[in-house]
């Protein structure tokens, strides 16, 4: 087979985000477009010649065809082996899992993972490493560097492979290897958790609900929670992934995720439900009549980990991102364990887990994950909540009543705004950072403020640093607010503004209520209303 040598320019704009490179789907199916940054890739990592690489997608348009692609590319480029889920699918948990268990250098992941997918969606590249994380901002510098000195790319020419047939194929001399998707990750699971336990109590009558919003996740909920766990059948609901997601939005939120979110709080609403997105790593959870914040997911988490076998030992520390609210910090202080914030993104965590300092890892966004693999994972933290209610054997709504009254309630919720102007937010986010000088000492709308930052880290393990994470601003008594700008969009801009107010008691009021005094003194420090001509969020979390 022949090796075509393409000649190309460089591409403007192929600069990763928060998690790889997002853009529109049909930017993507440009001719050249995703060559040129899967080249930029090789180039980027010091090319694939004699490596092995895992590759998958969350079956979202144009996942099949970029995966042609690539595969011919990386046989081009001389990879040894290249570990492909079958139909070309891999939930970003699973596709973490095989780096790590088959030793490969590396992988390729093709999701735009909480976009929507489709023609007139998204559609996104990301490249995880050696230790099956996503690329350190150090890495993808190298990829957006190498992307702008591209002149030419290398293409096998060859026909299309038969990802549908498990089993070992050739494309000049790289073994491609086409695996069940499913199975090594239900097997991780199981070496996890109780499974006999979690068996044990669906076996009570308790009910359960997922909702795999038509991506990648249904095919692994269905073989673990209704094959292996023996959940009844349609458990599993939006099973079978669609190329648009059944023109939904995959992210597991209570306005994307509505249907379920209302189903939990009618008269006959099951026990547990449990919703994930695009490609497989965030995890909604619910109880009958409530909604679980994935800040206070991840605290309950920590504070029940060890319950659950994996964990039995106990956590080596917790690590939350900056934006998260700081429940999980009060469990860490009452473990006697090391708490870290990272800026947004899981690719902060990764040194953390390989050094062994965070055993948990958590954001606001709906991502909760361990040592395990080096993703967040959706699935993974609907076993640990199942393992542990089967220990609790009580009602999530009354498992978080014990959770507050023990640790004290950071009430909690993010206001975003989507589609803004990129100018406007830019400005609205400068001008904040301009005025954080003075702001201590101020009171705003009846808050004092006692301390406000732009948020920059420097890692604890490489010393590598990044600024301008986002404007932090500490109000007395532990309320908090934190404005960023989105980092996976790809139209306008989206304004995330993050609320947090703790009580030390829980009040049983209405996050919105009890946040109320923290939204007005944002909005006064901030001028959102003003600027941007919105009233309201476009969604509430
Ligand atoms: C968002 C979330 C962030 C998450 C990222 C990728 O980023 O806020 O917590 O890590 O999405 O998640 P941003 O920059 O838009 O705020 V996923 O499941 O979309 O890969
Ligand atoms: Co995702």
């Amino acid at each position: 087979m022949t090796i075509l040598r393409i000649s190309t320019q460089p591409i403007e704009g192929q600069k990763p985000g928060t998690s790889g490179l997002r853009k529109k789907t049909q930017v993507f199916m440009q001719p050249g477009y995703l060559e040129n940054f899967v080249q930029s890739i090789w180039n980027g990592v010091g090319g694939v010649a004699g490596k092995v690489l895992v590759l998958g997608g969350d079956g979202r348009h144009f996942n099949t065809e970029a995966a042609q692609t690539i595969l011919r590319m990386a046989a081009a480029s001389g990879a040894a082996r290249v570990i492909v889920g079958q139909g070309g699918l891999l939930s970003t948990p699973a596709a973490s899992h095989l780096i790590r268990k088959r030793g490969a250098d590396g992988g390729i992941i093709l999701s735009a993972s909480h976009n929507p997918g489709g023609i007139d969606g998204d559609f996104g590249v990301k490249f995880n490493t050696a230790n099956g994380g996503p690329a350190p901002e150090g890495v993808t510098a190298r990829i957006h560097e190498a992307s702008t000195r591209l002149d030419h790319f290398l293409m096998l020419d060859s026909a299309d492979l038969p990802l549908s047939e498990i089993g070992q194929h050739r494309l000049g001399d790289t073994v491609i290897e086409i695996v069940d998707p499913v199975s090594e990750y239900a097997t991780l699971m199981e070496s996890l958790f109780d499974f006999d336990a979690i068996r044990a109590l669906l076996g009570t009558g308790f009910t359960l609900r997922f909702d795999a919003m038509h991506a990648v996740t249904g095919p692994y909920a269905r073989e673990i929670l209704e094959n292996r766990l023996g959940a009844a059948p349609g458990s599993v609901r939006n099973a079978v992934p669609l190329p648009d997601f059944g023109a939904g939005h995959p992210d597991p939120n209570p306005v994307w995720a509505k249907p379920l979110f209302d189903a939990m709080f009618a008269a006959d609403a099951p026990d547990f439900a449990a919703a994930s997105d695009g490609d497989g790593d965030r995890n909604m959870i619910l109880g009958r009549g409530i909604y679980v914040t994935p800040s206070d997911s991840l605290a309950v988490l920590a504070a029940n980990a060890h319950l659950v076998p994996g964990y039995r030992d106990g956590l080596k520390g917790v690590a939350r991102s900056m934006p998260t609210s700081r429940a999980v910090d009060r469990v860490a202080e009452a473990l006697g364990i090391a708490a870290y914030a990272t800026p947004t993104g899981w690719k902060f965590f990764g040194t953390l887990l390989d050094a062994g300092l965070a055993t948990l890892c958590g954001e606001e966004s709906a991502g909760t994950g361990s040592d395990h693999v080096r993703e967040k994972d959706g699935l993974w933290a609907v076993l640990l909540w199942l393992n542990i209610l089967a220990e609790w054997r009580m009602p999530v709504a009354a498992m978080m009543a014990d959770h507050w009254a023990r640790f004290g309630r950071n009430y909690y919720s993010r206001h975003d705004y989507e589609g803004i102007d990129s100018a406007v937010a830019a400005t609205l986010i400068d001008d904040l950072r301009g005025a954080l000088p003075a702001m201590a000492g101020q009171t705003v709308a009846g808050l004092a403020v006692e301390a406000a930052r732009d948020f920059a880290y420097t890692d604890p393990v490489d010393g590598s640093t990044a600024h301008k994470q986002g404007i932090e601003i500490d109000f007395a008594g532990g309320a908090r607010a934190v404005l960023r700008l989105s980092g996976t969009g790809t139209e306008g801009a989206t304004l995330r503004v993050y609320l947090e107010r703790f009580d030390a008691q829980d009040t049983g009021q209405d996050p919105q209520v009890a946040l109320a005094p923290v939204i007005a003194a944002t909005e006064e420090l901030a001028g959102i209303a003003k600027r941007t001509g919105r009233t309201a969020p476009d969604v509430i979390t």
